[in-house]
């Protein structure tokens, strides 16, 4: 072996060890991106066009709206992404702790300024996407057609689902309007959940809605099998207090088993199980007035398979 090839035997074996050296802090500095804009869209709250407890028909022009809605986008907005929710709440967006998460807005709404505002995450004053005249920067005012980027840092206690909104000077009506999402962020090496269900309790136009949809048939039916590891994000914006509850399930808070779980405007909170009752089941907010006003849907448990 010649001079010159031991060094560079001797420079690759450096070249591994400070790669292996490096490995936990690049593993740790992971960015998760996402693309996100605002875009102006009909909804209707109860498409199939009926109150399933009452059996009686909606006001079909209370129940359809002119809104804005969180878009998911590919890379750089190339397409449209559909959000994992069909209802009326952005895309989720997940990370782990250690995790650097990058939202690109765009606000494709021509009508009003937007922003993105988190809950739960780390980040400097410059990505809080909280409109304060005199003092909040670009990314609280998100005029039509502008862009912002919003840094954020899944820190220890940034540990659970959280709600995101809009915080421009349009905030009031967009939130009205379900201008918001949930972000869930797991312990650094957490196993995903198999099943993640986005429930959020708003009132909408009068509608006490989950994910912008009221009553049975209409609020999101949610599929599970038993052995599924199953996680609810719940999540409240507006001016009321729910109460999730789920039938034939509980959960633990602190140690004591629940099957109700109160929510407040702007908290949350994730619910984990592994699933054991198959079946059809109802959940809802148990706010009777909630409920009869459209906050309740299906949940239904397949049996394990064979
Ligand atoms: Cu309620």
């Amino acid at each position: 072996m010649g001079h010159c090839s031991a060094r560079r035997m001797a420079l690759a074996a450096f070249m591994v060890v400070c790669a292996v050296a490096l490995t936990p802090a690049v593993a740790s500095a992971k960015v998760v991106q996402y693309w996100v804009a605002a875009v102006p869209r009909p909804w209707n709250i109860a498409p199939n066009g009926q109150d399933a407890i009452n059996h009686t028909p909606v006001d079909v022009l209370q129940a359809n709206i002119e809104t804005v809605v969180y878009q998911r986008f590919s890379k750089n907005f190339g397409h449209r992404v559909a959000n994992e929710s069909a209802g009326l709440v952005g895309p989720l967006i997940r990370a782990e702790v250690g995790d650097t998460i990058k939202v690109h807005f765009r606000n494709l709404d021509l009508n009003a300024p937007h922003s993105m505002h988190f809950h739960a995450t780390k980040y400097a004053p410059s990505s809080d996407g909280s409109y304060l005249p005199g003092f909040s920067g670009r990314g609280a005012n998100v005029e039509p057609g502008e862009s912002f980027t919003y840094t954020l840092h899944a820190v220890k206690d940034s540990v659970g689902v959280w709600p995101y909104h809009d915080h421009s000077p349009s905030m009031m009506e967009s939130i009205a309007g379900g201008l918001s999402g949930v972000m869930s962020i797991r312990r650094k090496g957490e196993r995903l959940p198999d099943r993640e269900f986005v429930v959020m309790l708003e009132e909408i136009n009068g509608f006490m809605t989950i994910d912008g949809r009221a009553y049975v048939g209409n609020a999101p039916t949610f599929k599970a099998r038993v052995g599924d590891r199953v996680q609810w994000d719940v999540a409240s914006l507006g001016e009321d207090f729910h109460t999730f509850h789920v039938h034939g399930h509980r959960w633990r808070l602190n140690g004591r088993p629940l099957d109700t779980q109160t929510v407040g405007p702007a908290e949350s909170f994730r619910i984990r199980w592994l699933e054991d009752a198959p079946g059809t089941w109802l959940y809802h907010c148990h706010v009777e007035s909630h409920m009869m006003a459209g906050m309740i849907g299906i949940y239904q448990v397949a049996k394990a398979k064979a």
